[in-house]
């Protein structure tokens, strides 16, 4: 069991770097039978993330965190290193994510993507450069970021879906406008691809709706669907 940190201020859909973790909390609950975690809400309006409990929990005063109470109460902050830290002590079959001895290239593959959303300035940043990479490798037929051939469903697909979609969902009309594109769907369809095949998956969508909406917290959003 996990206590994982999240913000109830998320309005038709999870936070990216929350629903990164959510989701691949929920992959891992559908692969791995006894696999659970439980929610903990930290509240934005109140600024929660900022106390000093939780700053023990994450010291950036960010979300989302984790509480592995599995193992001694380890806190995991960084969302990136937060689905790192999942797939070495629970993916112990790689279905989600590729053995670094065994499969080292394909993990390397999976770690620059991740790298690649992480470093960047933001979802903007994130989603105008991932226009140009994921139709690229594309043109070879793939269907998922990471893994020969198609490419495997991995944990790269799940870190940076949520960044590349809340930018197209959420703040579409903002981000077109920011990153110099117009016609998103047009002119760039095996990236409108990808994201329809990861968001088609029942525990992407398990993941999307972690923690439950409020609507208290939404009633003011501009985005809010
Ligand atoms: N690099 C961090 C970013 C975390 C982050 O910016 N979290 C936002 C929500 S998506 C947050 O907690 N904002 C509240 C604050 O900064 O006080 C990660 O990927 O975990």
């Amino acid at each position: 069991m996990y206590d994982v940190f999240v913000s109830k201020k998320k309005c038709g859909r999870s936070l990216a770097g929350t629903g990164s973790v959510s989701i691949f909390l929920e992959e891992l609950k559908a692969v791995y039978p006894g696999f659970n975690y439980e929610v903990r809400i930290v509240s934005f309006r109140n600024n929660e993330q900022k106390e000093p409990w939780y700053l023990e929990v994450n010291p950036n005063g960010r979300l989302p965190a984790i509480t592995d109470t599995n193992r001694g109460d380890f806190n995991v902050f960084e969302t990136a290193a937060i689905i790192f830290y999942l797939a070495q002590h629970y993916d112990t079959e790689h279905k989600l994510s590729f053995d670094p001895v065994n499969d080292a290239d394909t993990f390397s593959e999976a770690l620059q993507w991740t790298f690649f959303i992480h470093g960047g300035i933001g979802p903007m940043q994130a989603q105008a450069h991932h226009f140009n990479g994921v139709p690229t490798s594309n043109e070879a037929g793939r269907e998922y970021l990471a893994g020969p051939r198609k490419g495997r469903y991995s944990f790269a697909d799940i870190n940076g879906f949520p960044c590349v979609s809340e930018a197209h969902w959420l703040h579409r009309a903002r981000s077109y406008a920011m990153a110099g594109i117009e016609n998103f769907e047009e002119d760039f369809p095996n990236v409108k691809a990808w994201l329809n095949r990861v968001e088609a998956r029942p525990s992407v969508q398990d993941g999307l709706g972690v923690p439950a909406r409020d609507n208290a917290d939404c009633a003011d959003a501009p985005f809010a669907s």
